[in-house]
């Protein structure tokens, strides 16, 4: 096989929180009455949150101080995190589990690669706490993607060179990150569009076509 371990995002591709961070992120700006819709919530997949504030502050007319800003991402944590508090096994979807299960029984190493630091308690919520033979997230990162830190670490964690490896992925800053770490990288949905992306994914099944 190419291939000895899969390295996943989470967010997007295990599971699907992206209205969570929106409507979390919605009750600041909103707070701040500062423009935010869905399309810019798009553009916060895989980034961490620090960097998605500033994202959101593209829009706000004032100034902040950084203890301001760290403050605005905690209350936007807290409210993420009553959202995650409400997922339970059931959010994960029968066909992600199938093909996990198929693509370890295939012998392939399974990690996760998220930039989230609340990954570990998403993996609780939907019951894979101890499924996945590593987890790299973003509490063991010091920059997020398009750097390729988070995937290096799931790696090395592994004990896999990256040339042996697959990266999952639904944002285009995770293929690039993904691509400059030396990984060939699968995009799911519109990361598969990405002209860096090795494969393209209709759906998450389809990763069962390329390990063969
Ligand atoms: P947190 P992934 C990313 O997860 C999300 O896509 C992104 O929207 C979020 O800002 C980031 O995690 C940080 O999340 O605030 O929970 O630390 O897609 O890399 O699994
Ligand atoms: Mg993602």
């Amino acid at each position: 096989m190419k291939y000895q371990a899969v390295i996943l995002d989470l967010d997007g591709v295990i599971c699907f929180t992206d209205h969570y961070h929106y409507l979390a992120w919605k009750k600041i700006a909103d707070d701040l009455e500062t423009y935010f819709d869905e399309k810019i919530n798009n553009r916060l997949r895989g980034v961490s949150r620090m960097e998605s504030l500033e994202i959101i502050l593209e829009n706000f007319h004032g100034t902040l101080s950084e203890e301001e800003k760290y403050a605005l991402a905690e209350r936007k944590n807290e409210e993420y995190k009553r959202f995650l508090g409400q997922m339970t096994e059931k959010d994960l979807s029968l066909e992600v589990k199938a093909v996990l299960d198929e693509l370890r029984g295939r012998g392939l190493k399974l990690a996760i690669g998220s930039s989230s630091k609340n990954a570990k308690f998403i993996l609780e919520r939907l019951g894979l706490k101890d499924y996945f033979d590593a987890v790299s997230d973003g509490t063991n990162i010091s920059k997020s993607k398009p750097d390729p830190e988070v995937f290096l670490k799931a790696a090395e964690f592994l004990s896999i060179p990256p040339d042996k490896s697959l990266v999952v992925e639904d944002a285009k800053a995770g293929i690039q990150a993904a691509k400059s770490g030396g990984f060939d990288a699968a995009g799911l949905g519109e990361a598969g569009e990405d002209k860096m992306a090795d494969y393209a994914l209709k759906s998450f099944k389809e990763l069962l076509k390329i390990m063969i």
